[in-house]
């Protein structure tokens, strides 16, 4: 490497070839993209809920954590170029989740505090592809990161991973979220370079 990337070398890692998703470079840090403030809700007033089904269904946060967890250890890829290799999470399953609400839908509008939404289709959901997740790195999540509790769904670009969630709206049509309103891509697959729209 020369002199002068030296900035970049503290930072920039390694990925083995095929890793690492076209137009992305691994780092080791763990940068913060919030679009706004972060929001600060008391376990007691948190619930999640699942809205749109036949009948709405909400967990406080001990029915929550009560659920059945997963622990997993995935790359993540956000659309300004960095990804992060090998992180480790703790959730729980988004199958698990759905599969309490009965519901003809096949997208979802995630919501969190603070206003930030994003659309999903529902079979990105689940399958062992999406988590709700509280835990990172063995620890609880960091408010700066999402806690008490993110969206995790890591095969897709990470804005589609709401933080701070506080549930899915599940609809029959997809409906942009608020990046995808600025004209960031509905569905953001990483390996087909979905950034924007038309991508
Ligand atoms: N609620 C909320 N979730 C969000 C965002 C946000 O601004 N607000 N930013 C998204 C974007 S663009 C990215 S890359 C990741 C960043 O997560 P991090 O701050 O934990 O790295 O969160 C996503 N989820
Ligand atoms: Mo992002």
């Amino acid at each position: 490497m020369s002199p002068i990337s030296r900035g970049f070398r503290r930072r920039r890692q390694e990925a083995p070839a095929g890793r690492v998703p076209p137009g992305q470079y691994v780092t080791g840090d763990f940068p913060v993209l919030s679009a706004g403030p972060t929001p600060h809700t008391a376990l007691s007033n948190w619930t999640f809920s699942i809205d749109g089904g036949r009948e709405p269904k909400s967990w406080t946060w001990e029915e929550f954590r009560a659920l059945p967890t997963e622990t997993l250890t995935t790359d993540i890829h956000c659309v300004t170029r960095w990804s992060k290799l090998d992180t480790t999470w703790e959730g729980v399953s988004l199958d698990v989740l759905l599969g309490a609400v009965e519901y003809d839908a096949g997208y979802v509008l995630a919501f969190s505090d603070g206003g930030y939404t994003t659309n999903l289709p529902v079979a990105d959901l689940l399958g062992g592809q999406a988590w709700v997740a509280f835990g990172y790195g063995g620890g609880p999540l960091g408010a700066e990161h999402g806690g008490p509790a993110r969206l995790l769904v890591p095969h897709l670009y990470f804005w589609k991973s709401a933080k701070w969630v506080r549930g899915l709206r599940l609809r029959a049509t997809d409906e942009p979220g608020f990046w995808e309103n600025y004209g960031y891509h509905m569905y953001g697959d990483p390996w087909r370079e979905q950034r924007y729209a038309g991508d």
